[in-house]
C-alpha cells in the first residue's frame, strides 16, 4: 500500500495554520459498530440517526473516497455560559464563539487537497465522534462528549473525506476514560446523563434551544442560558486544565436589548452577534424567546416592563414566552401591567 505520507505531513502543517490542533486519519470502512451501538438505545437515538442521515458507510455514498481525516480545532473557554444575574446577560457557550470559524476553516483544508490535486469533502455527515474515536483522537465522555488528550472536550470536530490515501491512526484502546468519575450525572440540571448510557439527546437543554415548543420544566432548568449548555464540561475533571484558560469577552446577549429593541438598533445587536458566534443563531425571533425564557428565570423586577413589551412582540412563540414569564414573577405585578398594554393598544388599533 503506498501511503502519502508527505502529503499528510504537509496538510498537518497548514491545519495548524489554521488552528487545528490536530488531523488524525482513518479508513473509510462503515461505521457498523457504531450503527449496531446506536440500535441498542434509546428511541430518541434512532431517530436521530434516520433524520439526521448520517453516512453510515462512506465507501457506498463516496466511492472516490480512500481515507477518512478527523481535525481537531481546539477553543478557549469564556466567561459567559450560564449568563450574568446581575446584569441581567443571558449565556452562550464558549463552543459557539469558535465553532463557526472551525466550519470556516475547514472549508481551506478542502481547498488545499484540491490544490494539491485530490478530490476532498468536508460537508459530509459524517457521525463525528465515533469517527474521532476510529482515528485515535479522543475517549468517550459519560457526558456523550469526546474528550482529547490535551484539550479535554473543548474541542469542535471536523470530517474531510478525501481520495488522498493516508495512513490510518491507531484507535485509543479504550472506549471510554471516565472510571468511576460520576460528577456530570449528577451535575446535569435535567439529569440527561445516565451512569451507564449515553445522553439522552432529547432531554439535553442543548436540544430544546433549537425549538420554540420548550416544555415548562426545560424553560425552567434553562436558567439565563440562551445558547447552549456546559455544565457538563464545566464540571468535568478532565477539563480542568483548559478551564484555566478562561479568556475574557463582551457578551452581548442583554436580555432587556434583546426582548425590546428594533429597526436599526435591533440590526446592530445581530451584527454583533452574528460577528461573534455566526450569522445563523443571530436571528431576533428566536433570540427574544430565549430571553423571555431568561427573563422568567430571574426574580429582577427590571424584567417585566420589557417583558410586557414582548406580549406585542411580531413573532408569537415570543408573544407565548413573555406570558409564561410574566406569570413566572406573579399575576399580582404582571396582570394590571399587562392589561393595562392592552388598553394602550386597545386605544392605538381601535378596529384591530
Ligand atoms: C445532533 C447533535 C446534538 C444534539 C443531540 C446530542 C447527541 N445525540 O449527541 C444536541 C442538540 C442535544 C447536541 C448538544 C450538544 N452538542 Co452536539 N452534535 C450533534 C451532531 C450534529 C450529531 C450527534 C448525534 O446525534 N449523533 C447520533 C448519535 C445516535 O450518535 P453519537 O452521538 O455518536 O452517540 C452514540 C455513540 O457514539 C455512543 N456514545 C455516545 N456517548 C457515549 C459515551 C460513552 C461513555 C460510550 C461508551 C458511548 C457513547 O452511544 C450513542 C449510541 O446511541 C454532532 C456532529 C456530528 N456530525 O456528529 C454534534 C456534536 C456531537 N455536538 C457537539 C457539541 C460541542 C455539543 C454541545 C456541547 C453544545 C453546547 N455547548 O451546548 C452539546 C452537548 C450535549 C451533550 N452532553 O452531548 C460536538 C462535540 C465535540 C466533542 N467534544 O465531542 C459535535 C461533534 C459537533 C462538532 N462538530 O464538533 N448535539
Ligand atoms: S449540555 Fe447541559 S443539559 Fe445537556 S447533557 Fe450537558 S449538562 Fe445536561
Ligand atoms: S465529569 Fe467525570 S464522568 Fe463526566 S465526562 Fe467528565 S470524567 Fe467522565
Amino acid at each position: 500500500m503506498h501511503y502519502d505520507h508527505d502529503v499528510k505531513r504537509d496538510l498537518q502543517v497548514y491545519a495548524a495554520s489554521l488552528g487545528f490542533a490536530e488531523v488524525k486519519c482513518t479508513g473509510v470502512e462503515a461505521f457498523t459498530d457504531w450503527a449496531d451501538l446506536v440500535a441498542t438505545q434509546s428511541e430518541a437515538d434512532r431517530a436521530v440517526l434516520k433524520d439526521k442521515g448520517f453516512v453510515i458507510d462512506p465507501k457506498e455514498q463516496y466511492p472516490w473516497a480512500r481515507s477518512l481525516l478527523v481535525a481537531v480545532f481546539p477553543f478557549q473557554p469564556g466567561p459567559c455560559g450560564e449568563g450574568d444575574a446581575t446584569r441581567l446577560l443571558g449565556g452562550f457557550s464558549s463552543y459557539y464563539r469558535w465553532s463557526h470559524l472551525a466550519y470556516s476553516r475547514v472549508e481551506s483544508i478542502t481547498a488545499w487537497l484540491e490544490a494539491h490535486g485530490f478530490r476532498a469533502d468536508h460537508k459530509a455527515m459524517i457521525p463525528l465522534k465515533a469517527a474521532a474515536h476510529r482515528a485515535g483522537v479522543a475517549h468517550y465522555g459519560r457526558n456523550g462528549l469526546l474528550h482529547h488528550p490535551q484539550y479535554g472536550s473543548l474541542i469542535n470536530l471536523q470530517a474531510i473525506l478525501t481520495d488522498a490515501l493516508f495512513e490510518p491512526d491507531t484507535p485509543l484502546p479504550d472506549v471510554t476514560d471516565c472510571g468511576d468519575c460520576r460528577i456530570c450525572v449528577d451535575a446535569c440540571p435535567t439529569g440527561v446523563i445516565s451512569i451507564d448510557g449515553p445522553p439522552h439527546p432529547y432531554r439535553c437543554l442543548r436540544y430544546w434551544q433549537d425549538r420554540t415548543d420548550i416544555p415548562p420544566e426545560m424553560r425552567v432548568a434553562m436558567g439565563m442560558r440562551i445558547q447552549g449548555c456546559e455544565i457538563c464540561q464545566t464540571c468535568c475533571p478532565l477539563n480542568e486544565a483548559v478551564l484555566k484558560q478562561e479568556t475574557a469577552w463582551e457578551n452581548p446577549y442583554d436580555i432587556i436589548a434583546l426582548l425590546t429593541e428594533q429597526g436599526t438598533a435591533r440590526a446592530a445587536r445581530m451584527e454583533q452577534i452574528g460577528a461573534l458566534v455566526g450569522d445563523n443563531y443571530a436571528r431576533p425571533g428566536r433570540l427574544a424567546y430565549m430571553a423571555a425564557i431568561a427573563a422568567g428565570n430571574t426574580t429582577d423586577q427590571r424584567v417585566i416592563a420589557p417583558l410586557q413589551t414582548a406580549l406585542t412582540h411580531e413573532y408569537e412563540p415570543v408573544r407565548q414566552a413573555a406570558a409564561w414569564a410574566l406569570g413566572r414573577h406573579g399575576a399580582q405585578v404582571a396582570i394590571p401591567q399587562a392589561l393595562q398594554i392592552e388598553y394602550e393598544n386597545g386605544r392605538k388599533y381601535p378596529h384591530a
